[in-house]
């Protein structure tokens, strides 16, 4: 098996249907590559003073998050429609889904393998049933991924897997693709971030998204100061969790619609979402 790879016109369906086989999917050429060019000038000096990681994120590896607060050029690619109507298909057995974080994964030369893993172990290591997947993720190409410079590795339909197995890097191939595509992966697809042999930094944009009914691994309220987020857009807003992720969770006190708190006050609302029964 190897990765799917559909051209920039994909339909949703298409790449809906190219996840839920292999658990990830490439889109090609995507956004224009010098949309990436500017996303670099936004956050050039954020990702010049971020720290190392450790020995799983990698000591060579740096991830800069905040994504939203620090580059308006990055929103766009969290709203993308092909995005986002891929996740609603992957996620779709949920009442909603929500941005889950935001980052710039900075693979340095001299960085090894990272292991291979599944995103959704990020919860605490509880064993979702198979097939309920609650997380889609992507990793937008900011420089070209090539197998020699750090490329996602992935294993295709591994979605499908038990938990908790191990695997090593001979077990996975490399999702090589042009700066602008980006690959599409479920929670449940074992991955890692590739060794980088080059002489040159990976770069790869990553923005998941997860069920709303899960904590998010980036904390949207305080990554995105107040002052920002009042002027996003309110699909946006809803992304980063400023909506209900399922009939009543994410209220503000008497049960008040958190973008009307945002925005400086606003009635009472009924939160649940249309079609949510309430709770008896
Ligand atoms: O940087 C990559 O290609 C993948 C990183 C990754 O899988 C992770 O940090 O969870
Ligand atoms: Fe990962």
């Amino acid at each position: 098996m190897s990765v799917p790879h559909l051209p920039p016109d994909a339909s949703v369906d298409d790449v809906g249907a190219a996840l839920a086989a292999e658990g990830c999917a490439v889109v090609d050429d995507l956004i224009p590559p010098d949309l990436l060019d500017t996303m670099a000038v936004e956050l050039e000096p954020f990702m010049a003073a971020t720290p190392y990681g450790d020995d799983f994120s990698g000591h060579h590896t740096r991830r800069t998050g905040g994504l939203i607060a620090r580059s308006p050029t990055a929103r766009g690619l969290v709203t993308h429609p092909t995005v986002t109507g891929a996740v609603g298909s992957a996620l779709g057995h949920a009442t909603t889904f929500q941005l889950h974080l935001t980052q710039i994964i900075s693979i340095e030369p001299g960085q090894g393998a990272q292991p291979v893993h599944r995103d959704q172990w990020a919860f605490d290591f509880f064993s979702f049933p198979n097939g309920y997947e609650v997380t889609c993720n992507t990793i937008w190409a900011m420089t070209d991924f090539t197998e020699a410079n750090g490329a996602t590795r992935v294993i295709p339909g591994s979605h499908r897997f038990e938990d908790k197995l191990r695997f090593t890097e001979a077990d996975t191939e490399p999702a090589e693709m042009r700066k602008g595509s980006v690959l599409l992966y479920t929670g449940a697809l074992y991955h890692g971030g590739g060794p980088n042999s080059s002489d040159g930094t990976r770069h790869g944009v990553n923005i998941t998204y997860a069920v709303g009914w899960l904590r998010q691994e980036e904390n949207q309220y305080l990554s995105v100061p107040a002052d920002i987020a009042r002027d996003l857009p309110d699909d946006l807003l809803r992304l980063m969790g400023y909506a209900p992720g399922a009939y009543a969770l994410g209220y503000v006190d008497d049960l008040r619609d958190p973008i009307a708190v945002l925005r400086g006050g606003g009635p009472q609302s009924s939160f649940g979402p249309p079609g949510v029964t309430p709770r008896p």
